[in-house]
């Protein structure tokens, strides 16, 4: 394919943080009316006037983890990782963590663990999590490394440190698949995208606790991949509402209600929306929209961030948006330390 350019990083990991920062607004609501995402959107240019940043959730907190631990560790390391999010946790608990893996960060950071995946693994009854948080920081995966199979096999792990259910890092394998396809502007052909990202994870969801994870929850044979093919259908459409983006794909705190919806974000608005001003990048428009669904807004634009940005680039990110996000400037940093690594793997 194409070769990933530097910019594709830098939107990548800048417009996850603004997705994580700018949704916080609206995190749970179950209404959010195009006008107040327009309203807040607009307001983001005052925002450093004297209103404050806007400060980043666990979301970004967790990214930034993983991101420090890929570039100081040149490669995936469980131990360093766990480490780093037990210790950013016990650091800065007050992130609007999911209210089970709290748990996970207490045990992570006792000195005497020796499986770092064992914590996960006692969620929930020992069922595991089936929530968001592996996915919605999975996006660094692939800006780390060019082979697709390598990011896929530590999506997985790095998701499993806080998430043992299928459910739940299946979710990160496919939000990193995404985003490794986009950096190589696979977008440019958006049926082929979904196609691809069906075909992977049929594989993915072939497997025996994938199966019989979907058996226990009752889902489809191969959750994911339905989800997949109703993103395909709604894209078929000429026009789709936002009841029906949230009946179809769901808005929740579930990898599976979230992560396809991210990616149905990111499809939709390739194209310009009658909903939003004619000046809006490809990007603008996807954080807008993604804010429009409601429900868990910080983690959905920050995944459905991290996608289009990886296709339009860094260019498309107003200045006005990456001012007042805290971590922003960070990331940026971090998206060219990860380029150099992606080259050298
Ligand atoms: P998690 O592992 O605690 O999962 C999130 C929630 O999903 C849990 O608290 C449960 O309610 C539910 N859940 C997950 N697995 C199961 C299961 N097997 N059986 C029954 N219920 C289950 O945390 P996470 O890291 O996955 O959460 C990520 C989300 O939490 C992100 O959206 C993030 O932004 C954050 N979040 C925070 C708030 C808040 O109020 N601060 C609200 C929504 C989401
Ligand atoms: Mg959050
Ligand atoms: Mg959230």
């Amino acid at each position: 394919g194409v070769p990933a350019s530097l910019s594709r990083f830098r939107g990548a990991l800048v417009a996850a943080v603004l997705g994580d920062c700018i949704g916080g607004e609206f995190e749970g609501a179950e209404e959010v009316p195009m006008e107040s995402v327009m309203q807040h959107l607009n307001g983001l240019d005052d925002e450093t006037k004297g209103n404050g940043i806007l400060e980043y959730s666990d979301d970004t907190a967790m990214t930034r983890c993983v991101v420090q631990s890929l570039l100081s560790r040149a490669g995936f390391d469980e131990h360093d990782l766990a480490h780093r999010f037990a210790k950013e946790y016990s650091a800065s608990p007050g992130r609007g963590y999911g209210s089970g893996v709290v748990q996970v960060l207490k045990k992570l950071s006792s000195p005497q663990i020796n499986d770092v995946y064992q914590p996960a693994r006692d969620q929930f009854n020992g069922r595991g999590s089936f929530g968001n948080g592996g996915a919605m920081r999975a996006a660094p995966f692939a800006l780390a490394f060019p082979d697709l199979a390598h990011v896929k096999k530590v999506a997985r792990l790095g998701a499993m440190l806080t998430h043992s259910c299928s459910l739940g890092y299946n979710g990160a394998v496919l939000q990193a698949l995404a985003v490794h396809l986009s950096l190589q502007g696979a977008l440019a052909l958006p049926h082929q995208f979904i196609s691809r990202l069906i075909t992977e994870m049929e594989e993915v969801e072939s497997e025996e606790a994938a199966l019989r994870d979907a058996r226990i929850l009752k889902e489809a044979e191969k959750p994911f991949c339905e989800r997949l093919h109703r993103i395909r259908d709604l894209m078929d459409r000429s026009k789709v509402s936002i009841e029906e983006v949230i009946s179809e794909l769901g808005n929740g705190i579930a990898a599976l209600h979230s992560v396809p919806t991210a990616i149905f974000c990111v499809l939709h608005c390739l194209q310009p929306q009658e909903s939003f001003p004619e000046s809006y990048s490809g990007l603008e428009r996807t954080i807008a929209y993604s804010l429009a669904l409601g429900g868990d807004t910080d983690t959905i634009a920050c995944m459905a961030g991290a996608i289009a940005g990886a296709h339009y680039g860094i260019e498309a990110i107003p200045q006005s948006w990456i001012r007042c996000c805290e971590g922003a400037d960070d990331a940026d940093v971090n998206a060219k330390w990860l380029h150099v690594l992606y080259h050298k793997s």
